[in-house]
């Protein structure tokens, strides 16, 4: 039934004809790779459709910091704590780049957390998984990061400008975070029989999850072909998804793991992997509220946004103030 729903608001992109003056001069700008700044007339919904992806994404950011955030006491080096605790406060840096990115579309920090704690806004599914041992960390920055750098790369082209700039940025750092995976996955595959075997139950794991976080098949995607027409996004779904399995499966050979899919084979003729799509009923089950921590991850939120309600108190009082002052001097 969703798959249906899907389908038939999937189309409606408007063709010049049925566009109004403003919206044609618009398009034209988006075709000529102009970028769109926040004082550009822009349609509504092209307005919208930004809150909702670079919203979520901002979102997604911040509860990511949650699964990783968990291993930082636990992390087995000085060495390799370090490193953590600096990802996971990358991911709030870019949580921040990515909200103030929305605040320019007119709409409010406050206002999305609201959003995402009243389940009116998303974020991605992947951080609905459990990290339950140390290879987790490795298999988060390895095909987490892996897969949130390969959909974020085109986004640095992005036609708003204010997203496309923090783009640049975020990319830089997730290069990063997905090289601490892949190292701590090499560390954990090239070690005792035990460690090999955690390495590659993460990769069972994380596998498919991370197979999901590109959305659903082009098929059932709602906003693709809209968002495409306006570069709010460059490739399709499954586009991205085809090419994290080309890159993944040598990176997976070289660690001498497996990926979970006895059915993946190069396919010579079309010069890609073939591989199982994910179970697309457990990724809308997740997505609606029902994956393994989707309770725990929006009540830990939910709990920091009201143990902080008296620092944002305090910093409005104060600007309050300062308003005043400046005004009656
Ligand atoms: N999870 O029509 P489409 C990271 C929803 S950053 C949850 O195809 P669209 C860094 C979608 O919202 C990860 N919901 O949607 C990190 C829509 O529902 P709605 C986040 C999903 O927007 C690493 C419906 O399904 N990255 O990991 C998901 O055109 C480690 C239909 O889907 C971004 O947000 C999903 N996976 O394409 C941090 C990148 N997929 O809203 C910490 C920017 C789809 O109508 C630790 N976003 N849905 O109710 C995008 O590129 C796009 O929004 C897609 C989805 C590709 C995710």
């Amino acid at each position: 039934m969703y798959a249906q729903m899907v389908k038939s608001t999937g189309k409606g992109v408007k063709t010049r004809e049925e566009m109004s003056e403003d919206e044609r001069a618009f398009q034209d700008k988006i075709d000529a790779d102009t970028k769109i700044e926040p004082r550009d007339w822009m349609p509504e919904e092209y307005r919208k459709t930004l809150v909702r992806q670079i919203g979520q994404h901002a979102h997604s950011e911040i509860v990511g910091q949650l699964p990783e955030g968990n291993w930082i006491t636990r992390a087995p080096t000085l060495e390799r704590k370090m490193i953590l605790l600096a990802k996971v406060q990358d991911e709030a840096g870019h949580g921040l780049y990515l909200y103030a990115a929305a605040e320019t579309l007119g709409v409010s920090r406050d206002e999305m957390t609201e959003d995402l704690l009243s389940g009116k806004m998303k974020y991605s599914s992947i951080f609905n998984y459990p990290t339950l041992t140390w290879a987790d960390m490795g298999a988060v920055g390895w095909l987490v990061d892996g897969a949130a750098i390969m959909n974020q790369v085109p986004l640095q082209r992005t036609s708003y400008g204010p997203y496309s700039r923090a783009m640049i940025r975020i990319c830089k750092e997730e290069s990063f975070h997905q090289r601490q995976g892949y190292d701590i996955m090499m560390k954990m595959a090239q070690g005792s029989p035990e460690q090999k075997r955690m390495a590659q139950d993460a990769l069972n794991r994380f596998w498919y999850p991370s197979l999901m976080m590109f959305g659903p098949s082009d098929a059932d995607s709602v906003h693709s072909a809209q968002s495409m027409a306006w570069k709010i996004k460059i490739n399709t779904n499954d586009e991205l998804r085809q090419k994290f399995v080309d890159q993944t499966v040598p990176q997976a050979e070289y660690l001498g793991l497996s990926i979970p899919d006895p059915d993946l084979k190069w396919n010579a003729e079309r010069g890609h992997y073939d591989f199982t799509e994910p179970d697309w009923q457990e990724f809308f089950d997740v997505i609606k509220g029902n994956g393994p921590c989707n309770t725990e991850r929006l009540g830990d939120r939910t709990r920091a946004w009201e143990e902080g309600r008296w620092v944002r108190e305090g910093l409005m009082a104060h600007a309050n103030k300062r308003a005043a002052r400046i005004a009656a001097e």
